[in-house]
């Protein structure tokens, strides 16, 4: 299998992130990309390939050319403006604030144009966010390219994630959406529906919203229940689409502890549902904080679950473009990864360690 990978992405390495009022280390660490890149190496059945430029128009595809361009400008504005070695907002646009007194466009500030286009305070900018986040939409277009030039199945690192990033915002270590990208790109190349498959721990509020009124591109997610589960705002059962995109959206809450089995049964609900969708490709927003270890998350799969997940998404006989998401317990993620990929090609699953 081509693994799309660079190592540009280590140029975004933020310090701090504040979880429950505490400030802390960011969890969204280059290691993370490292330690699955080292994994694949060893197994020998990967072959690495870098991303190639396609430009940022893909990205306005699915984006706010306004949000792209102040994710663009704005570290060179805060050294300018400021010096503090990360952007974290102090105030984000509350929909209330304005409530009844109209809409407003994007302030001048650098510090107010930060709580513009983010929906959250746990996604910092650095120097080197803008281009890591370049090269991550890169990595997944990539990934496209290798998949409509004939491979059945590729796998992009992308680095930063992007399944929390909606058309007009960035957050949740998110900052453009980089399966979404490849969805959009997939349907503009082939013509055909297109079924998106999130198998992160959290809800991808931001893919969700970027085709919730299409019907051509199905969203299935299995994920923390928002009930107790960041993001919170999204990702709840009733939530299946509007207009042309009514049915189109499926969300599947999963209680805390869910273990293998149930979530065996779950998975299989969502791909019945993916089967019924048209179109050849699939787009696999692929996490592992759905691990048992995982440093911020609830759920309890083994690595065993993953080879089997892997098995059941190849199963359905579409082509697959696996583009990466989450996943924090930086010791494991390799082998879960390798692991996910070794049951999509059918190969054994060569376990080394229990979960
Ligand atoms: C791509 C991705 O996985 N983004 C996840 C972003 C989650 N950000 C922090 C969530 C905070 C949840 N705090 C739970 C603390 C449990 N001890
Ligand atoms: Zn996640």
């Amino acid at each position: 299998m081509r693994v799309v990978y660079t190592s540009r992405h280590r140029q975004h390495d933020a310090d701090t992130e504040v979880q429950f009022g505490v400030p802390g280390p960011l969890y969204e660490v280059p290691a993370r990309i490292e330690s699955i890149r080292a994994a694949l190496d060893a197994d020998g059945g990967f072959e690495l390939v870098d991303p190639v430029e396609h430009g940022v128009e893909p990205i306005h595809a699915v984006h706010e050319p306004a949000m792209v361009r102040f994710l663009e400008t704005a570290w060179s504005e805060w050294l300018r403006e400021n010096g503090a070695p990360e952007m974290i907002p102090d105030t984000i646009l509350h929909p209330a604030l304005r409530e009844g007194m109209g809409s407003l466009g994007e302030p001048r500030p650098v510090l107010a144009r930060l709580g513009y286009w983010t929906w959250e305070t746990m996604t910092p900018i650095v120097a080197g966010t803008y281009e890591a986040a370049r090269w991550a939409a890169d990595t997944a277009l990539t990934t496209v390219d290798l998949v409509l030039g004939g491979e059945s199945v590729a796998y992009g690192l992308c680095r930063p994630p992007g399944h929390h990033a909606p058309r007009a915002a960035f957050g949740g270590y998110c900052y453009f959406n980089n399966a979404a990208i490849a969805a959009e790109e997939l349907t503009r190349r082939t013509h055909e529906p297109v079924a998106i498959l999130d198998v992160d721990y959290h809800h991808g509020n931001g893919t969700q919203q970027i085709f919730y009124s299409r019907g051509d591109v199905l969203y299935a997610s299995l994920h923390g229940d928002p009930d107790r589960a960041y993001p919170y705002f999204a990702g709840f059962a009733d939530e299946t689409g509007a207009g042309d995109g009514e049915g189109a959206n499926l969300n599947i809450p999963l209680p805390e502890g869910c273990e293998d089995a149930a979530y065996l049964n779950e998975i299989d609900r969502a791909l019945d549902r993916i089967a019924e969708h048209g179109g050849s490709v699939i787009v696999v927003s692929l996490g592992f904080d759905t691990y048992v270890r995982d440093p911020i998350c609830d759920l309890a799969l083994t690595t065993a679950a993953y080879h089997e997940v892997g098995r059941r998404v190849a199963a359905l006989g579409r082509r697959l473009v696996i583009l990466q998401e989450g996943g924090y317990y930086v010791p494991h993620l390799g082998e879960n990864a390798r692991q996910w990929l070794r049951g999509v090609e059918e190969r054994s699953p060569q376990l080394s360690r229990s979960g």
